[in-house]
């Protein structure tokens, strides 16, 4: 679907100002790699579970581009990114380094986000600028309009991004926050990546409309509909999100339809709720192959630079897993610091 298309399903997004939207072929390449090395990255965080060395994982394969092509719309140097537990490539795409996110699937010493006391890539990033996530679903939508209203108060140009799921969009907190920001007409892009499952429940059996998106009439900001497999159109449609933001206008509802191409985490089987077809169909929409193909068509990478990448990063992640696999864990005496104040003198 193109992007011109996706518009038309919601003819309240604004028109993009024309070549606002567009992205180099230099940078689709970019986005390419990265979506390569978070790949290799998190086929291999797989691999370590079933070693026994990661307790868990929640996998993005499927939603790489729609990923990496949100946060190429925006500017990482001052707006602001509320993620959850899905959001490896985008941790990537901002910046997380390899050996940061296995540090934290090991729970190695100086792991940088919760310090290996959390869930796996859980806990805030200073450097990356990441905020505290939870593993409890749709909290961060409320704390990105907080977010959003405190940089319009001090009247930074700044936009907030939250992503989410589809299951997540049922929740209370979701209708809080955009009830809150459409009033306020807050700087924040809600970025819903729709893969049609929460955990096993199916999208059907979670809501009583078409999409996710529609759901923004009902709080007086435009809700977009976007194929999430095309970096392309995700690209343009966020552009245009940011450029309204940015401008005062207010929020926007993105829906990226995905595909979650695993089972919701390393401790789940999909296969026991999703029928063989459906596993086989989704593969074809694996946004890889899909951005590699638009990239060789446009002769923007040959067969042996594509085989490159793929070499260049798959090495990435092996020093990687290499240095972190034989790093040290924290010292046990050091268990109660970071956690909570000590008063019941346990240690
Ligand atoms: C408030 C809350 N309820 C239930 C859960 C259990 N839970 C964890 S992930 C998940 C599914 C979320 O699905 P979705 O928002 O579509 O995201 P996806 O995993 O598909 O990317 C659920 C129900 C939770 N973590 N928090
Ligand atoms: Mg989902």
């Amino acid at each position: 679907m193109s992007a011109t298309e996706n518009k038309s399903l919601n003819s309240t997004l604004p028109e993009s100002k024309p070549g606002s939207g567009q992205i180099s072929g230099e940078r689709l390449v970019e986005l390419y790699r990265t979506m390569v090395l978070s790949r290799y990255l998190d086929q291999r965080v797989w691999l370590l579970n079933r070693q026994g060395k990661a307790a868990i994982a929640a996998s993005a394969q499927g939603h790489e581009a729609a990923q990496v092509a949100c946060i190429e719309a925006t500017d990482p140097s001052r707006d602001h990114y509320l993620i959850y537990y899905r959001q490896f490539t985008a941790m990537v795409a901002l910046g997380t380094e390899p050996e940061e996110m296995l540090r934290g699937f090991l729970a190695k010493e100086g792991e940088p986000m919760s310090a290996a006391r959390q869930f796996p890539l859980h806990g805030a990033h200073p450097r990356v600028d990441l905020f505290n996530f939870s593993n409890v679903i749709a909290t961060q939508l409320p704390q990105a309009a907080g977010v959003a209203l405190a940089d319009k108060l001090k009247g930074l140009d700044a936009v907030t991004v939250v992503y989410f799921g589809d299951g997540a969009s049922s929740q209370g907190d979701t209708h809080e926050a955009m009830n809150f920001a459409g009033v306020h007409k807050l700087p924040v892009i809600f970025f819903c990546e729709n893969n049609r499952y929460a955990i096993s429940v199916s999208i059907e059996k979670q809501m009583g409309i078409e999409s996710v998106a529609s759901r923004a009439a009902g709080y007086g900001f435009p809700g977009v509909r976007v194929d999430g497999a095309d970096v392309v159109a995700v690209h343009e449609v966020t552009k245009t999100a940011v450029e309204r933001a940015r401008a005062g206008d207010g929020p926007t509802l993105i829906e990226a339809s995905v595909e979650r191409l695993l089972p919701h985490t390393t401790d789940d089987d999909h296969t026991r709720y999703r029928s063989t077809e459906d596993i086989e169909q989704m593969s074809k929409r694996d946004p890889l192959l899909i951005l590699a193909e638009l990239l060789k068509r446009r002769d923007l990478i040959t067969e042996s630079q594509d085989e490159e990448i793929h070499d260049k990063a798959k090495k990435r992640v092996n020093v990687a897993t290499d240095t972190v696999d034989a790093e040290a864990f924290p010292n046990v005496d050091t268990m109660f610091e970071h956690v909570v104040e000590n008063t019941r003198g346990h240690a």
